[in-house]
């Protein structure tokens, strides 16, 4: 085992996942003409000046934390789905580098994917589970929601976004990743949260990840999101994904070295990325 390995073995776990968008060379799609439609640039430009990114969740104990500035200061920031900055600046920030959005956000019309300002400037990276052990043929018609009409849709409409979608067999893989951190304490099978995609999505991109207020911190309220006023612990602690194992394999992978006020009293966590695999 390398160094790495030995040290940070959940990190090498959702390394080894490769979580990936797709590419217009990756068969099918090279042959097909929906292929396309996906972005020539890469997820990402000027990759080697990356040193520092934010992953924001969308927990409603992000309320009151005054992490907007924190949450500024790095090269990239990630967020999901709709969830919003505009008042809510002093507590998460303003700069959005990508969106992470699932395929009910895609194809669901109270979230207009194909006009809302929200969604357009930033890159996207959107994804659909298909069915586990799926072909990606199969995936193209048996999505969980057509997210493919609405993608098209978008990208036609404005050609030069960076608008990407991930790799469904990437996300199952980032699933068995987590199954094997659980050992012997079976997860369901349902694929991992937007929060987790993204993580194992930026971790190649960038040296050091802070995922803000995703393992809770003491400000934990009930709430689901911090822009709702709904209250729903599921939301933090999960039902229908796997959130709870997640959440430990990611304070598995914490490398601050003052954790506790790190994680429990900021809500941040520091996730560095090894340096070879
Ligand atoms: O709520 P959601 O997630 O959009 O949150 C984004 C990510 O933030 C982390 N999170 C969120 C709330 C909370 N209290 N604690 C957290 O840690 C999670 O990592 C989460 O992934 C999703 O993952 O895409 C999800 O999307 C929503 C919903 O589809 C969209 O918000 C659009 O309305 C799902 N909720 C429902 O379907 C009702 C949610 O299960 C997963």
């Amino acid at each position: 085992d390398s160094f790495e390995e030995q040290y940070y073995p959940s990190t090498c776990l959702v390394m080894e996942a490769g979580v990936r968008v797709l590419r217009r060379k990756d068969p099918p799609f090279n042959k097909l003409p929906f292929g396309r439609l996906f972005p020539r640039q890469k997820l990402f430009r000027n990759i080697k000046d990356i040193k520092t990114c934010a992953i924001v969740s969308s927990a409603g104990s992000l309320a009151g934390s005054k992490l907007g500035r924190f949450i500024d200061t790095h090269d990239i920031v990630m967020r999901f789905n709709h969830a919003p900055t505009q008042g809510h600046e002093v507590d998460v920030g303003s700069k959005t580098t990508i969106r992470v959005v699932n395929s009910q956000v895609v194809t669901k019309p109270e979230f207009d994917f194909t006009h809302a300002p929200i969604f357009r400037n930033v890159t996207i990276a959107a994804w659909d589970p298909g069915k586990y052990n799926g072909t990606l043929e199969d995936w193209l018609t048996s999505a969980d929601y057509d997210l493919f009409t609405n993608y098209e849709i978008y990208r036609r409409r404005y050609p030069k976004s960076r608008a990407f979608l991930i790799d469904p067999h990437s996300v199952w893989r980032l699933w068995q990743s987590l199954q094997m951190f659980a050992g012997n304490r079976p997860i369901s099978r349902n694929p991992p949260s937007s929060g987790f995609i993204g993580l194992a999505l930026l971790l190649p991109h960038c040296p050091q990840v802070d995922f803000v207020e995703y393992v809770p911190s003491t400000r934990l309220n009930g709430r689901c999101h911090y822009y709702s006023k709904e209250m729903n612990s599921a939301c933090t602690f999960g039902s229908w994904h796997p959130l709870a194992a997640e959440k430990l394999m990611a304070l598995d992978m914490n490398m601050a070295e003052d954790d506790d006020m790190s994680v429990f009293q900021f809500g941040i966590l520091r996730i560095r990325r090894p340096d070879k695999l």
